[in-house]
């Protein structure tokens, strides 16, 4: 039996002394070490129609960046607490080391693998995404990480494998969350192969130019940015290449209010918060919220003639 807490939107009370963090990121992000192994290009994805490159074509951010310290402060995690502000006190005692990640399914070449093997051979890049909560609040961050695509590739899915799911790590002796049957845990997340492809979706592994503190979903976490936040599911030790879709936790847990596809949109009403406005965490009044969060351009037409009317 599920019970069901409701996300609560609190924790809006940001200092304006936690401003300078922004200033102090500029300089640190000339040092950003931008690291890059050879032997990365090659294979070429079998019968996929994405990007072959993987390589993201993002409009240049013009949105004022959320402070560090709101978008490591204010966070949803419920293995560790349902309250906000609690998650970054608990969060700190998980064991991020060692680190493995398990891609198994339909690929023909399944990976067990180290995270570290896996930072080793990746670029790791800095990309400026929205991010917005179904819950109504939004934050713009730095994100270090790399295209999905780029790792998904490497394992060479099948030509079965139409979705790919997330899971997150079970470990309720230090998710003391995890105790509580809130979500049926591990924490799940899915998405269409072509979704995944896109060079857009992003696996992260640093905020602003430092590792990616605990709370955030280190060591390694999704981040999806034209769906609400819930997709972008944070912890991650295996990602698996499936036939069907796969059931995901919100879903299962509410499917009124959490759907599979879950894009940012403005003009469908979702029963408990209204997604038509957000506020920006640290911000007095409210905002439009933007169709796909802002990413229309490059992402509408993965949609063309499904009926976005319905997303929960
Ligand atoms: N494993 C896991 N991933 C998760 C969640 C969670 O509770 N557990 N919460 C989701 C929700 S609802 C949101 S809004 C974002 C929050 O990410 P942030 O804390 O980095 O802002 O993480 C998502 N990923
Ligand atoms: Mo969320």
């Amino acid at each position: 039996m599920l019970i069901r807490k409701p996300e609560n939107l609190n924790g809006l009370d940001i200092q304006a002394s936690e401003l300078t963090d922004e200033g102090l990121f500029h300089q640190r992000r000339k040092f950003l070490k931008i690291m890059t192994v050879a032997g990365l290009t090659g294979s070429v994805f079998p019968a996929m129609s994405a990007d072959k490159n993987c390589k993201a074509n993002l409009p240049e951010n013009i949105d004022k960046l959320t402070p560090y310290k709101s978008a490591s402060r204010h966070n949803n995690y419920y293995e560790f607490s349902t309250n906000k502000k609690m998650v970054v006190h608990i969060a700190r005692e998980l064991s991020l080391k060692p680190w493995a990640i398990q891609i198994s399914g339909e690929v023909e070449k399944p990976l067990t693998i180290n995270l570290e093997d896996i930072i080793n051979k990746m670029t790791i890049e800095e990309r400026i995404y929205r991010f917005r909560c179904v819950e109504g609040w939004s934050m713009v961050v730095p994100w270090n990480g790399f295209s999905l695509c780029e790792l998904l590739k490497k394992v060479k899915p099948t030509s079965h494998a139409k979705y790919v799911e997330f899971i997150s790590l079970y470990r309720p002796e230090e998710m003391i969350g995890q105790r509580q049957s809130t979500l049926d845990w591990p924490y799940r997340e899915g998405l269409r192969i072509d979704e995944a492809m896109h060079p857009l979706t992003m696996l992260v592994t640093g905020l602003y130019g430092k590792d990616l503190p605990a709370q955030n979903g280190a060591p390694l976490r999704l981040i999806v940015p034209w769906k609400y936040g819930f997709k972008s599911a944070k912890a991650i030790t295996h990602i698996r290449l499936l036939r069907e879709k796969p059931e995901t936790s919100w879903s299962k847990a509410v499917p009124s209010e959490y759907g599979f596809f879950a894009n940012v949109n403005p003009s469908v009403a979702h029963p408990r918060w209204n997604q038509r406005r957000e506020t920006r965490l640290g911000d007095l009044f409210k905002r439009d919220t933007l169709p796909f969060n802002g990413y229309a351009e490059q992402v509408a037409s993965l949609y063309k003639g499904m009926n976005l009317k319905v997303n929960f």
